[in-house]
């Protein structure tokens, strides 16, 4: 229980509807409700618009937001000023649905705020990232004045803290790191009160350091201010760069079994054992690649992540204990089927606790919960090896 509490992806209103439409409608009813939930998430898209002056990390934040390097296969190009007036799409590499937006800074075009909100197609963007370098500056300020007003969300963010940072350690003696943060801080926020901004919230990041200053807060509260669905998608479309990241992970693909579990359970139902045992096998495989791909183990994605780290991919490569991450053939899918029916009979149980309104509808031993089981301890091994490579990747966590 507790754990089906911290997902974010069915609410308990939805989990009670399931039951009442299975209880009037019966499985038929129940299932039609988890596919509609199916294709809202699969269609889920996330459009983020970033915008700021030349120069100020646009490209650099973009490409650090769908974890690459600056010089990688389909990584915005950065150090050179960009002629686009156009905002220009950056699809994240595993999610194609969340993307990011590079939008020409205000400063660099003619026209005024609300009619640069039109060209550049205002509505389709879920927030706002507003970025400097060093200043924010009037037309920042305009900018999320009038974003503000049509009721979207907008974030300050300053970055090149590193920068700043170096150059103090070289000036002060007596250097300190939060102390030199608060000042920045402080010189923001006034900086933005002045031109009219009540108690603005400003993330002070590094765009080379995703684990440091308020990166990880910037993340977070993205993430918290969007609704569910979006959430979910948000949430597995962030690079693997800490434990805790891999951990919120695990808790949004929980949901994905859930959706498989049921579905397995309905041609379970079905009295044919070969197409049953066959769409299991399928199931397995999907939700076996579906893991791995957002847990980042898929092959290019190592390669991003060795590539962001800057360790080999060998090394990386060594973590990486299981055959799940391997071809996964019909063959190891049934072995794994076939071995484990006991287990997920006596577990059933467990599954029963985990998940009360579907484990009630599907009962012991149905289709449900042996997928369910199976598909929770891939899960689990596809996370540990994801847990270990994250460490490897960025040292101890
Ligand atoms: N030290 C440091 N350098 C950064 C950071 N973000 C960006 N840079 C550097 O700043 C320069 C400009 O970054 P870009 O990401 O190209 O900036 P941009 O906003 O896309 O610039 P335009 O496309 O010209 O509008 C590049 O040399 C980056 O490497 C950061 O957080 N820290
Ligand atoms: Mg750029």
């Amino acid at each position: 229980m507790a754990q089906s509490s911290n997902s974010t992806f069915f609410s308990q209103d939805e989990l009670n509807k399931l039951k009442s439409d299975y209880e009037t409608g019966g499985l038929e009813a129940a299932v039609s409700l988890i596919q509609m939930k199916l294709q809202k998430l699969d269609s889920a898209e996330i459009n983020i618009a970033v915008t700021g002056e030349t120069g100020a990390g646009k490209s650099t934040f973009i490409n650090a937001m769908r974890g690459l390097r600056d010089h990688g296969e389909g990584a915005a190009k950065t150090g050179m000023c960009e002629t686009t007036m156009e905002p220009a799409p950056y699809p994240h590499p595993n999610l194609p649905n969340v993307c990011f937006w590079n939008l020409p800074g205000i400063g660099s075009v003619i026209f005024p705020v609300d009619q640069y909100l039109r060209e550049m197609d205002f509505k389709i963007y879920d927030f706002f990232i507003i970025i400097s370098g060093c200043r924010f500056r009037e037309n920042d300020v305009k900018l999320a004045e009038e974003i503000k007003r049509l009721g979207t969300n907008f974030y300050f963010v300053r970055s090149k803290i590193d920068n700043d940072l170096d150059s103090f350690k070289k000036e002060c003696v007596d250097f300190n790191t939060n102390k030199q943060l608060d000042k920045i801080r402080n010189d923001c926020v006034s900086n933005l009160e002045k031109a009219g901004i009540p108690l603005p919230t400003v993330f002070l990041i590094s765009n080379f350091k995703l684990n440091d200053f308020d990166f990880p807060a910037l993340k977070e509260t993205l993430a918290n201010n969007l609704e569910n669905i979006k959430k979910h998608v948000f949430l597995l479309s962030l690079p693997n760069t800490t434990l805790e990241i891999v951990e919120n992970k695990r808790k949004e693909l929980e949901n994905r079994i859930w959706i498989l579990a049921t579905l397995s359970g309905v041609v379970g139902a079905v009295p044919i054992p070969g197409l049953s045992f066959a769409f299991k096998i399928g199931i397995m495989i999907a939700g076996i690649q579906y893991f791995r791909q957002y847990l980042g183990l898929d092959d290019a994605s190592l390669r991003r992540l060795a590539d962001m780290a800057q360790k080999p991919l060998g090394f990386l490569k060594t973590e990486l204990k299981t055959a799940l991450v391997g071809e996964i053939t019909d063959d190891l899918v049934r072995s794994v089927l076939l071995g484990s029916v006991v287990v997920a009979i006596s577990v059933a149980e467990a599954v029963l606790d985990f998940v009360p309104v579907v484990g009630s509808i599907f009962g012991a031993g149905s289709s449900f919960a042996m997928i369910y089981k199976l598909l929770s301890d891939a899960l689990n091994e596809l996370v540990e090896n994801a847990q270990r490579v994250v460490k490897a990747a960025f040292g101890t966590d």
